[in-house]
């Protein structure tokens, strides 16, 4: 399994020429506002606040680049990207900047020659919505390798969390292989989480 020591900040972007030059490949996040995007990455990379969590949601629509430094079971000294992508479905935002998230994170797929796969975050409580299944099928059209996670695990009761988990799967018509359930909050699918990044970043 990775594991995580190092994490800086690169830089935010919004075009595609300000991403930043890389030879590492990326592993990028992208989710619905509040669905707990910024607590997965401080909860992956260790730091309380690295990836702000924030208290007026949708309001950044950046691309944000962070430098990771890892063990690999094969490599001692690893990198990879891990790219916050711009959160979407934020309800209080106007109709133009509702959209602005699918051409940000559709720029972002077409051109970045180093993504090598992408962590899609659901609520785990809520049954498939609209913008989750958007997100799921650009990845599945682009042909991203993609890992659904499931957030806010501890907010269900655990003796139900496998065939929820089933029934999401089914709702956005993939594979069980392809979700996993996860919680900043308890550390639940944390090990899948990176054993998921780790094969991709390899
Ligand atoms: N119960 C629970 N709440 C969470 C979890 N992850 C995030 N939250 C809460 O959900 C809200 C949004 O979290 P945030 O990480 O800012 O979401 P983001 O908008 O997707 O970046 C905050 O109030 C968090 O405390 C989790 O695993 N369990
Ligand atoms: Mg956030």
């Amino acid at each position: 399994m990775i594991r995580i020591v190092d994490s800086v900040f690169i830089k935010s972007a919004v075009k595609i020429q300000d991403y930043p030059s890389s030879e590492f490949v990326d592993i990028a996040f992208a989710g619905k506002s509040n669905v707990g995007k910024s607590s997965m990455i401080n909860t992956i990379l260790k730091r309380k606040k690295i990836a702000k969590v924030s208290s007026t949601p949708g309001k950044t629509k950046l691309v944000n680049f962070f430098k990771i430094t890892c063990k690999t079971e094969s490599n001692d000294n690893a990198y990879f990207n891990l790219v916050d992508l711009p959160g979407y479905g934020f309800a209080k935002v106007s109709k133009k900047e509702k959209n602005s998230w699918k051409k940000m994170i559709d720029d972002y797929f077409t051109s970045r020659v180093q993504l090598r796969g992408i962590v899609i975050l659901i609520d785990i409580r809520h049954k498939a919505d609209e913008k989750d299944k958007v997100m799921i099928n650009m990845a599945k059209e682009r042909k991203i390798p993609y890992l659904v996670a499931a957030t806010k695990a501890d907010k269900i009761p655990k003796s139900k969390i496998k065939a929820t988990i089933k029934q999401r799967s089914v709702e956005h018509q993939i594979n069980e292989s392809e979700i996993i359930a996860f919680s900043s909050l308890k550390n639940i699918g944390y090990n899948d989480l990176l054993i998921w990044m780790e094969s991709r970043t390899l």
